[in-house]
């Protein structure tokens, strides 16, 4: 990667963003252009444009994205797709109009089939229906990997794609209603650790199996893609570890030292039975995660209980 270039980092106060922003400047890029959702509406084509035609960074990540947990997307998948469509669209032909290099475009493993194969090759693309809880989001960031696959096919840009599993770290969004699972479980243990209360009320069976990836190894991840001269259209992004929601419960729980014991909520939804990413590609060009889950969800709860006591912590939308 030529640290000299300019770099843009759409989404840079969310949790990805943020942490490919450090990643970027601990390789020692120096410059890294950031708009905030008030400086730049990346839903508006014109603004979207306008912006790129001002600013012409040599390289795009596409961090930016509306993301929530299986509440918020069962809740508004409208609002999801269109969106994230939005923001898929402007900014791929946005950056190609203003000469934009290379651009990486991050997506989800929710793109896959609800059944497809485990662990999830990409070859599984479009094999078969969707998640209906998530569908908008999928179709979103379907719609946004074959963009930069289509840009690099008819017109030769270098834009490609990384589809991480779940992500939770540094930054992450603590709305218990309509968060991912992982800081919604350490939010909930924390109040209840610290009220006192007797029960914790979690959703679903508990049976489903997730794969959890901490942010700061996406993040190098996608400069390890940025890195190749040759990238693969799209890369799965994942640990390759496997946990109920069950056993992450426990482990977050422990991690809180909270005694309140689980009661399961049947009524909500389970989501996908089963999501592990095939990340065999992006192993074999010598990316491979570092941060274990236990000592990831540790730090997690240490990050989590010092940005309550600053205020810094992002508690919804
Ligand atoms: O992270 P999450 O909300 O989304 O995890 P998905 C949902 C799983 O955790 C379901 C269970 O099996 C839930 O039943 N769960 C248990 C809980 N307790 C809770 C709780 O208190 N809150 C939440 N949120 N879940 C998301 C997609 O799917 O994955 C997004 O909706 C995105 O689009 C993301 O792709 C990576 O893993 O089901």
């Amino acid at each position: 990667m030529d640290t000299t270039q300019t770099f843009y980092v759409a989404g840079h106060r969310g949790m990805v963003g943020s942490a490919v922003v450090r990643a970027l400047r601990r390789r020692g890029c120096g410059r890294i252009l950031t708009a905030t959702h008030r400086e730049l509406d990346l839903t508006d084509q014109a603004a979207t444009r306008a912006w790129f035609a001002a600013n012409r960074p040599d390289v795009a990540v596409i961090a930016a994205a509306r993301v929530g947990g299986i509440g918020a997307n069962s809740a508004a998948n409208a609002t999801f797709l269109i969106e994230n469509l939005l923001i898929a669209a402007n900014t791929v032909e946005a950056a190609f109009r203003a000469g934009v290099r290379r651009l990486l475009f991050l997506g989800s493993s929710c793109i896959y089939p609800r059944l497809a194969p485990q662990p999830i090759p990409e070859g599984a693309l479009l094999s078969g229906p969707l998640e209906k809880t998530n569908e908008g989001y999928a179709l979103a960031k379907i719609a946004g990997l074959k963009l930069c696959e289509f840009y690099r096919r008819d017109f030769g840009a270098l834009y490609h794609s990384l589809m991480p599993t779940n992500l939770y770290g540094t930054g992450d969004n603590y709305d218990v209603v309509g968060g991912h699972v992982l800081p919604t479980m350490i939010r909930k243990f924390e109040l209840a650790r610290t009220n006192g209360d007797a029960f914790v009320d979690l959703w679903g069976t508990g049976t489903p199996l997730r794969e959890f990836l901490h942010v700061d190894d996406l993040a190098e991840a996608c400069l390890h893609a940025l890195d190749l001269d040759d990238p693969p259209d799209l890369m799965n992004v994942g640990s390759g570890r496997e946990v109920s929601i069950r056993q992450l419960a426990e482990m977050v729980r422990a991690a809180t030292g909270c005694r309140a014991e689980i009661r399961w909520d049947a009524s909500k939804p389970d989501g996908t039975p089963r999501k592990l990413c095939d990340s065999t590609l992006l192993r074999s060009l010598g990316w491979e995660p570092r941060i274990d889950l236990e000592a990831g969800i540790a730090r997690t709860v240490a990050e989590y209980r010092e940005a309550l006591a600053s205020g810094d912590i992002r508690l919804g939308h």
